[in-house]
């Protein structure tokens, strides 16, 4: 089965992701959205156990997913680039909610995790599968991403139909990335307005897949690179996070 490791890049107080984030810090530490989340290693600070909130970003390699998690914190800790390697890697980032209960040796944080799309290859490892429907289900916020100049759903319609927990449906945000390079691509530092109508055309066609047949799909288009929609993502996140709590 394919190796999969956890590896956590950066580790903050939420303090330092803005107000936005403020309100984790009132929740009841028993509120389920937290998840328990072992470290295969121990902890540098001495946390036997960790209780993540977790929002986790789907898509295939390419598609902009470190990009995207790096415009969301601010900083630049996600290595981004057009090839990945075939270990699975599970990258996070994480802020630190409470450090009170540090005597127990448990830690509360908010984790953005980087998960790698669901590949051909994969789709014949019955446990690799397994483990990742499991960590689907401890979500609380799962952000999946399809490509403004991609038209191939071949791998999308495996994870919905095969993955994907359909009760989460309410927790889903389906994002159209890299939304600059749809047709007709121009080097502007906006959008066109025909750039624009084809988007439209895209999250309709996107929303009338079969594969995608829940009540209202969340979906949003987004350029990190012209710095569209990143807050409005921001704002449906926490709401999302907000509805759970
Ligand atoms: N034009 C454009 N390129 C992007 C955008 N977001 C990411 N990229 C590029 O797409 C490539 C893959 O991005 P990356 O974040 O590494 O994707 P990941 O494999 O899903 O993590 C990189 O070369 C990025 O610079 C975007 O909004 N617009
Ligand atoms: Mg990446």
């Amino acid at each position: 089965m394919a190796d999969i490791t956890t590896n956590i890049l950066h580790e903050d107080d939420i303090d330092s992701l803005g107000v936005n984030y403020q309100f984790l810090k009132k929740l009841e530490l028993s509120n389920s959205a937290f998840r328990s989340w072992y470290y295969t290693n121990p902890h540098r600070l001495g946390y036997e156990k960790i209780k993540a909130l977790k929002i986790i970003f789907i898509g295939q390699t390419g598609y902009g997913k470190s990009s995207l998690i790096n415009k969301l914190i601010k900083k630049d800790i996600f290595e981004t680039s057009d090839y990945e390697a075939c270990t699975k890697t599970l990258q996070s980032a994480v802020y630190f909610l409470h450090h009170k209960r540090k005597h127990e040796n448990v830690a509360y944080h908010l984790s953005f995790v980087d998960l790698p799309g669901i590949g051909e290859n994969d789709q014949a490892d019955e446990k690799y599968l397994q483990w990742y429907k499991g960590y689907i289900k401890e979500a609380a916020v799962i952000v999946y991403l399809f490509r403004a100049d991609k038209r191939d759903h071949t791998q999308d319609e495996f994870f919905f139909n095969n993955v994907f927990d359909k009760n989460k449906s309410k927790q889903l945000i389906c994002v159209i990335s890299q939304a600059d390079k749809i047709e007709p691509i121009n080097r502007a530092l906006n959008l066109s307005n025909n750039q624009k109508k084809n988007l439209l055309k895209k999250e309709s066609e996107i929303r009338n897949q079969s594969f995608l047949n829940f009540d209202k799909t969340d979906i949003i288009h987004l350029s990190t690179h012209l710095d569209i929609n990143i807050m409005e993502l921001e704002n449906k996140i926490i709401s999302k996070i907000k509805d759970i709590t």
